[in-house]
């Protein structure tokens, strides 16, 4: 391949075809890009050098295989530093498994690292399959990631990131073997975000419904955006009476949900909307901004000097917090730029000054006789799941005019970053429950899986003849993982968009239209139209 560099992993990639030039559409640069492939196929060799050494495996050999395919999912990390450190440390943890691969004069090969450019001129159905695999294990690995900082961990979990990237690095590999791991992605990830939901909520309380404003107070704060309730917890003490409000954006917004992050005062509200706007919405901002997990984006010179990583996050030149979480830099900052000198009113981006969030599964079921008495007397007549990422393309728009247009009899559940769209409107109540309910993060699909699951049982028939819809919106590596795990429940016809991912050879889609009944996203007239017959 000529090209400097060659990644289609996420939903912008450039032409809808994969970012070959100098940089990615994401920023990310081809010198980056190829450090990331060459940890990618280390951390192949060293799943090769598992086979047969299966008792020398350790936590820290989990620990960096988490870390290396965390590190490599979209807008996460940007630092060629971090990459180095990495892939050294996936060396040292293989040379623990296979010394004496490293003395060896006549290499047999067995153990050896993988070329990643023969996955990507592979052929493309082969190459679709194992990208699957790929980026699904990606995305899984963020789950698993979250889950052991709160100290969970599931060995089922963990072995199977072993066995995926060996897959990865099988070049003669063909459909009949690389499809049933490609479906097991989903398998084992439906494992990981019930672990990843039991260490949130055994840690933090189960979410509870919870009114955010979108009004920022005068005085000092800070921002945090990113996954990790970890992190939020750890700021949330350090700046206790210290005269530091704490404002979430993007992805934590859930967060203000759960009993033991809520009982801090100073957790205030959410500034912003989703990851694509921080660019214009950091711009001025007199206060720092934490990111704990993706979507980063490069910072701007007008607000770069504000802007703190930590975890696997990182960006060249950004003061990164170390995993001894003294966010010390950060709390100076917030002194130093003061914020804003009066309360400041924001909306949403269609002009609303509140949102809600907290109904995750507990809450869901919790209702569940009020749930299914208001669908058997025709008072809620379906169920759409509006949820997923958000990004910049103009065509993402379809999700707020679809749920603006979804009767008034139904209700939109949702999740993830894509929420922003229309978290915001005021659809008011059906059947007393209000119409939009935010089910948490991305990290929280386990719980809109568990409802649809109990709504299945307690109406006796396939989660596939529920009144309820999926109409989902995918960015990076956490959809491909997510939408694999309701392959595996057998979950059929999920609209997807805004567009159908590049790595997805025609083939692969055939056989996914085939079976599950996969379709893109069209007009939301027309897809509502079809959904409500
Ligand atoms: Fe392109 Fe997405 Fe890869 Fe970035 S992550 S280089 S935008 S495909
Ligand atoms: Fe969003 Fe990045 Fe995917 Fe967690 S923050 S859903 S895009």
């Amino acid at each position: 391949m000529d090209n400097k560099m060659f990644c289609f992993q996420c939903e912008q990639t450039a032409g809808c075809k994969g970012c070959m030039g100098a940089a990615g559409v994401c920023g990310k640069k081809a010198d980056t890009a190829e450090l990331q492939d060459k940890l990618t196929g280390a951390l192949i060799g060293l799943a090769r050098a598992t086979e047969g050494n299966e008792a020398l495996v350790t936590d820290t050999t989990d620990k960096v295989v988490l870390e290396g395919l965390f590190t490599t999912v979209t807008n996460v990390n940007f630092n060629n530093d971090t990459i180095l450190e990495l892939l050294h440390r996936v060396e040292e943890e293989k040379k623990k498994l296979v010394p004496n691969c490293y003395a060896c004069t006549s290499s047999c090969g067995r153990n050896n690292n993988y070329d990643m450019k023969n996955l990507w001129t592979a052929d493309e159905d082969t190459r679709s399959l194992r990208s699957l695999i790929l980026f699904g294990i990606r995305g899984m690995a963020a789950y698993a990631y979250h889950a052991s900082v709160l100290g969970f961990t599931d060995s089922d979990v963990n072995h199977f990131f072993y066995k995926a990237l060996f897959a990865v690095g099988r070049d003669d590999w063909r459909m009949d073997e690389l499809l049933p791991i490609v479906m097991e992605v989903g398998e084992v990830n439906l494992k990981c975000m019930a672990l990843l939901d039991k260490a949130n909520t055994e840690t933090y309380g189960n979410p509870v419904p919870t009114e955010v404003t979108l009004t920022v107070e005068k005085g000092p704060f800070i921002v945090i955006s990113g996954h990790d309730l970890y992190d939020l917890k750890q700021l949330l003490e350090q700046t206790k009476d210290k005269g530091i409000n704490v404002y979430t954006h993007g992805e934590m917004l859930p967060a203000h949900g759960y009993p033991e992050l809520k009982k801090y005062p100073h957790l205030k509200g959410n500034f912003g909307t989703a990851w694509q706007n921080q660019q214009k919405e950091f711009a001025d901002i007199p206060a720092p901004i934490l990111f704990t997990t993706n979507c980063l984006m490069p910072p701007k010179a007008s607000y770069a000097d504000r802007v703190y990583t930590t975890e696997v996050v990182s960006y060249p030149q950004l003061v990164h917090i170390g995993d001894d979480k003294d966010f010390t830099p950060v709390i100076e900052k917030a002194f130093e730029l003061g914020g804003y000198p009066t309360e400041m009113l924001f909306t949403g981006l269609n002009g609303g000054n509140k949102v809600m969030t907290g109904f995750a599964h507990h809450t869901v079921l919790s209702v569940a006789d009020q749930v299914i008495g208001a669908v058997k007397a025709g008072a809620i007549s379906h169920f759409f799941l509006v949820g997923g990422c958000d990004g910049a393309k103009p065509g993402r728009n379809y999700y707020t005019e679809f749920v603006k247009q979804a009767p008034a009899d139904s209700i939109i559940l949702t999740l993830a970053c894509g929420k922003y769209r229309f978290n915001d409107l005021d659809l008011g109540t059906v059947g007393g429950l209000p119409r939009i309910m935010d089910m948490g993060q991305c990290n929280d699909a386990y719980s809109a899986i568990k409802v649809a699951l109990a709504l299945a049982e307690a109406f006796a028939c396939d989660v596939n003849e529920l009144p309820l819809s999926l109409v989902l919106s995918w960015y990076e590596q956490k959809a491909v993982c997510i939408l694999l795990t309701l392959l595996h429940l057998g979950i059929r016809n999920i609209l997807l968009g805004p567009s159908l991912p590049a790595f997805v050879s025609p083939n692969v889609l055939d056989f996914l239209v085939e079976n599950y009944h996969i379709a893109p996203i069209s007009t939301p007239e027309d897809d509502l139209r079809k959904i409500l017959g």
